[in-house]
């Protein structure tokens, strides 16, 4: 049974990610998860300085879901390199950095410095953050800047470049197809979706933002709607993200075409889901005969003639 994936020059354990946001650097999970029957870890995403994040309050549970604003608080790349990377390096999983900039420049700069890192095996670049006013999605959402932040990087890294898109725009396949076409190895689908939760005994908003991001269950469908138009806009692979808490959920990504996945939201309820995720469906596919995750990938059955999706392709 094979479950490894290989992503340009780097071979995942398995096609079971762990989102970034939701697993710190690695180092905030109890002894009890072994981080090495993950597939790989997106860190938190790093910018050049550390950043305090948005006001509080900046989580609140919404029904099937979560909104957050935490607005790109993180300890900065010099940080990650000298206190988190030592202990990252040490699990036998694949350590994708996640990046967040202001600028093409830092994230050039950020880029440049963690691709030195023998212990970073690839990048994730976050051009979709819900909740920054400077970069976040003022560039995720204009297909030009994400052609350009594209091909910036792709010429200065020969680690694997994966591009995270936003879910808030008409058409997320005109974005994949940039990336694509500036020699991205995979683009990560999706990032949260803007959403909003009101006090209404102080009608005031939930989170201090007002909007934030929303994850969990409740985006599940739009996940998948989303990751089956990407994977019908190109060639390179689609990493299928949102809702995911189950295998069962994780089965449905890879039918509809995701050759990774991303456990987001669901390691607040228990951060060894990705693993338990993994196990199901290597048995799934055992008792279906098939030797191999990829077997399943990208076998939907449909007779395309109902979807709107099919008529933006
Ligand atoms: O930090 C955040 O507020 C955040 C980020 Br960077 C992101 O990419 N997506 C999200 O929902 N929140």
């Amino acid at each position: 049974m094979i479950e490894s994936f290989k992503l340009r020059n780097v071979e995942f354990n398995n096609r079971i990610l762990v989102a970034s946001g939701t697993f710190g650097y690695g180092d905030e999970v109890p002894d009890l998860v072994d981080i090495s029957q993950l597939g790989g870890i997106m860190t938190k995403s790093l910018s050049m300085k550390p950043r305090d994040g948005n006001p509080n309050p900046r989580i609140t549970e919404t029904a099937s879901g979560m909104l957050n604003s935490i607005g790109l608080a993180n300890i900065g790349v010099h940080k990650f390199i000298s206190d988190k990377l030592p202990t990252l390096k040490k699990h036998d999983t694949k350590v994708i950095a996640n990046i967040a900039a202001s600028s093409v420049e830092e994230y050039c700069s950020v880029l440049e410095l963690l691709d030195a890192q023998e212990g970073v095996h690839g990048f994730e670049i976050n051009v979709s953050c819900p909740n920054v006013k400077e970069g976040g999605l003022s560039f995720g959402t204009d297909v030009t800047l994400v052609t350009r932040i594209t091909k910036e990087l792709r010429q200065r890294t020969n680690k694997p470049l994966i591009i995270k898109l936003t879910p808030n725009v008409t058409h997320i396949s005109e974005f994949a197809r940039a990336c694509e076409a500036e020699g991205a190895d995979a683009v990560s689908v999706i990032n949260t979706v803007i959403g909003m939760a009101v006090n209404i005994h102080k009608r005031t908003p939930k989170i201090a933002t007002t909007t934030g991001g929303l994850s969990g269950p409740a985006v599940k469908p739009i996940a998948l709607a989303k990751v089956y138009e990407t994977v019908n806009a190109v060639k390179i692979p689609v990493i299928g993200i949102g809702g995911i808490v189950t295998w069962e959920d994780a089965v449905e990504f890879f039918i509809v075409g995701a050759s990774m996945v991303q456990i987001g939201t669901a390691n607040f309820i228990n951060p060894s889901t990705g693993i338990t995720i993994a196990h199901g469906v290597k048995e799934f596919c055992e008792k279906n005969g098939m030797d191999n995750v990829g077997s399943l990938v990208k076998t939907l059955q449909t007779n395309r003639t109902i979807s709107i999706v099919d008529s933006w392709l």
